[in-house]
């Protein structure tokens, strides 16, 4: 059985936005949802899922352990944290000020869920709809998250001063040994030193606005965030996902509504649809009343109209865009694509694209990284030599010593 650790995605956004529903449709874990800020203070952890769509168990009959299969559909399993709401100046204490986002830092990615339909103001208090510009809570969230990030770097800032001037050290090694537990490696660290023009500059010389550029480039290129336009169901909220799409032409947004998803799947669990979670459409299959029935009609129009709900569209954006993750298939009986108890296509682990043939070895055990040898590509009986990188849907044996 594979040990990797799951990917974590953190769930952030000011109060009220939508977290908490985005959170309980992609886990269905019940937790509190109100149309008041602050509703989640603990944060919620749970399992969501990215929808794999050319898996190859839509040809195989597959015997899945740690993943899922719906009509020949994989769900890989993703850590989904929801947090506190965020509030412009967090980071000096406002709200419930930004210690909350330490739960997040292992996250390499970030899901901004952002009310589109502005009929919440930057606080999260209710307003009229339309009245909140949804670009001015993706301007002040990210600058709550980087000076975050400013705030874990500037701690002990005078040892990072002597270790660099004094005892020679490097910077980036200081900085990046300092931001590891962020998952701000060395190689982002370097980027964003260069980028914020301070490779050279020394420590005790950095302003503000240095610590502040240095974190804004070190999070954008370890902790991507992906634009989450929630509450299109609503007319203006197709104004906001328009607005958004406008000023941020670069950047990966994804139309949703996390209350119709939350809804669509509760009516699943209770027998009143047949849904595929990522799916553009539902079907009802049980008896409904004339309430619910107009509920899920409206539903439907909105899936309609944007291609689905967005809820595992944006988690496949998380996964598959913004990390640029692939999905693996490690077997270890090649003939039968089976682990050693037959089952077949037990695994799918999602990896970096990057990752070469041990690099996902080390991901399923350290021992079996240690002892690797080589790996065969199941499907094509190729061998993959140790720094082959691997590809989206790879079947793979590794042979150990
Ligand atoms: N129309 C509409 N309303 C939504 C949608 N998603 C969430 N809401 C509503 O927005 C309100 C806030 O939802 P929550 O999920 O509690 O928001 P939150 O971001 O977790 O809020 P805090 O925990 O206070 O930070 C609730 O009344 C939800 O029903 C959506 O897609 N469409
Ligand atoms: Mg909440």
């Amino acid at each position: 059985m594979v040990t990797q650790t799951r990917v974590q995605v953190g769930i952030v956004g000011k109060p009220n936005a939508g977290k908490s529903t985005f959170f309980a449709a992609a886990t269905l874990k019940d937790v509190k949802i109100s149309p008041v800020p602050f509703t989640t203070i603990d944060p919620n952890v749970g399992i969501g899922y990215a929808r794999v769509d050319d898996c190859p168990c839509a040809k195989i009959k597959c015997n899945p352990r740690s993943y899922m299969v719906i009509d020949g559909v994989c769900y890989a399993p993703v850590e989904l944290i929801d947090v506190a709401g965020l509030v412009p100046g967090a980071w000096q204490g406002r709200g419930l000020g930004n210690q909350f986002l330490d739960h997040l830092r292992r996250a390499p990615v970030l899901l901004h869920i952002v009310d589109a339909s502005g009929s919440t103001d930057e606080e999260g208090r209710v307003v009229k709809p339309g009245s909140h510009d949804p670009v001015r809570d993706v301007e002040f969230l990210e600058r709550e998250v980087d000076m975050w990030i400013a705030s874990i770097v500037k701690r002990d800032w005078d040892k990072t001063v002597r270790l660099v001037e004094f005892s020679k050290k490097n910077i980036a090694e200081v900085l990046s040994e300092r931001l590891g537990g962020l998952g701000i490696g060395r190689v982002e660290v370097e980027k964003a030193l260069e980028g914020a023009g301070l490779a050279k500059k020394p420590p005790s010389k950095w302003a503000e606005e240095d610590f502040y550029n240095f974190s804004r480039l070190a999070r954008s290129l370890s902790k991507p965030i992906v634009i989450v336009a929630n509450k299109v169901d609503l007319p203006e909220g197709e104004e906001g996902y328009k607005r958004l799409r406008e000023v941020y032409l670069n950047r990966i947004i994804v139309p949703a509504s996390a209350e119709a998803e939350l809804a669509l799947r509760k009516a699943a669990e209770r027998g009143l649809v047949k849904y595929k979670p990522g799916d553009p459409h539902f079907e009802v299959v049980g008896t409904l009343t004339p309430q619910q029935r107009a509920a899920l009609e409206k539903i439907a129009e909105v899936m309609k109209k944007w291609g689905g709900t967005g809820v595992v569209q944006a988690i496949n954006a998380a996964v598959f865009n913004a990390l640029k993750y692939v999905a693996v298939y490690p077997v270890e009986d090649e003939r039968r694509m089976s682990d050693k108890a037959g089952n077949v296509l037990p695994d799918l682990l999602l990896v970096p694209h990057s990752y070469t043939a041990r690099d996902v070895a080390y991901a399923i055990h350290t021992e079996l990284g240690e002892r690797f040898i080589a790996a065969i590509d199941v499907r094509t009986g190729k061998r993959l030599a140790a720094d082959e990188p691997v590809s989206h849907g790879l079947v793979l044996k590794i042979l150990a010593k």
